[in-house]
């Protein structure tokens, strides 16, 4: 059974461009799994991003994967945390900077709610560098809890977000 899910891409550590690029590789060489579409790269200002004895938080790179898998839910989200960990990521204290951060936002039309999961991801709907990527590549996508996506973009949650880098759909993996 293949399922169809995506993914959210951060980072503001180490490089942020190829942090995501490396993740987007990384993605694509799952067991079971296909990287279907991938978003351009954003550069975005910090959202709920406490900052460290006064210094400034950096901007990060943002971006969306699409994946075709037959890994369950909680496999892709421990593919990902694997990920995240191969890339070096720390967790010193929440929201902090970070080498790579990879959410699960969706996984088909899924409701779960458990300590390790939560899907459709609880924060994604309010989110503008999660919703411009992910409507870059999937501007007809309705989802459980949160509907169209076209209805949830606005122009509040657009500022401070900019496109970098458009995708490159060309590439095979
Ligand atoms: N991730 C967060 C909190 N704030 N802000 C931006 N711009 N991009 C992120 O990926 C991000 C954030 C929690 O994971
Ligand atoms: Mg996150
Ligand atoms: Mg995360």
């Amino acid at each position: 059974m293949t399922h169809r899910a995506f993914v959210a891409l951060g980072s503001n550590l180490q490089d942020p461009v190829s942090q995501v690029e490396k993740a987007f590789l990384a993605i694509s060489q799952l067991p079971k799994t296909q990287l279907v579409k991938k978003s351009s790269l954003y550069i975005t200002a910090p959202v709920d991003c406490p900052s460290d004895a006064g210094s400034t938080v950096p901007d990060f790179i943002n971006a969306v994967a699409e994946v075709q898998t037959e890994l369950s839910a909680q496999e892709l989200l421990l593919a990902l945390h694997a990920i995240e960990n191969t890339a070096g990521r720390e967790r010193p204290y929440i929201n902090a900077p970070r080498i790579l951060d990879c959410d699960l936002l969706l996984f088909d039309d899924l409701l779960i709610q458990s300590d390790r999961l939560t899907l459709p991801h609880p924060r994604m709907h309010t989110r503008g560098f999660v919703l411009l990527p992910l409507f870059e590549i999937e501007p007809q996508l309705s989802m459980p809890i949160h509907g169209k996506i076209a209805q949830l973009i606005n122009p509040e949650l657009s500022k401070d977000i900019k496109k970098l880098k458009q995708a490159e759909q060309h590439e095979h993996f």
